[in-house]
């Protein structure tokens, strides 16, 4: 019986990842908060995230301890005027993802407890509506680094 052993342990491996793949079906790629001016009370967070489960999924809060606020937004364009709507969730579809990026959907955070600067890491825990917290942790980039990182430049 010398593939018993070899089995059960692939049997074990397939139940794992499987029971890992069910718990968690969202990713967060390339979470980034821009730099502000030292000045300013306000800062925002980009990220993309994917959901690939079968149902929707549903941000319905964040806490950061570097930050007293962090609420949900999107950009809209209201007789040519640039307006943050105010969202209670950030809405993942089944299937599918959301951007949040400069002009669209993006996490507002309020009145730094200490001042940020590139190069900072801040982590940021995302309440699902499902009881989850999902921890990040969130680099703070320069704009311009961020678009240079973007591009695609072969040297
Ligand atoms: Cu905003």
């Amino acid at each position: 019986m010398k593939s018993s052993p070899l089995l059960s342990l692939l049997f074990l491996l397939l139940f794992f990842s499987h029971t890992a793949a069910a718990e968690s079906s969202l990713t967060f790629d390339g979470a980034w908060i821009a730099e502000a001016p030292p000045s300013s009370r306000v800062m925002v967070a980009y990220m993309k995230i994917k959901n690939s489960g079968d149902q929707i999924a549903k941000i319905i809060s964040a806490t950061s301890d570097n930050f007293k606020r962090i609420s949900f937004h999107q950009t809209q364009q209201e007789n040519e005027m640039a307006k943050m709507k105010h969202m209670s969730t950030l809405t993942i579809p089944a299937k599918g993802q959301l951007v949040l990026e400069a002009g669209s959907h993006h996490i507002m955070l309020f009145n730094p407890v200490k001042k940020l600067k590139a190069g900072d890491q801040v982590n940021l825990d995302l309440k699902l509506e499902n009881g989850d917290v999902v921890n990040l942790v969130v680099p703070v980039m320069k704009q311009q680094m961020k678009q240079m990182d973007h591009s695609h430049m072969h040297h």
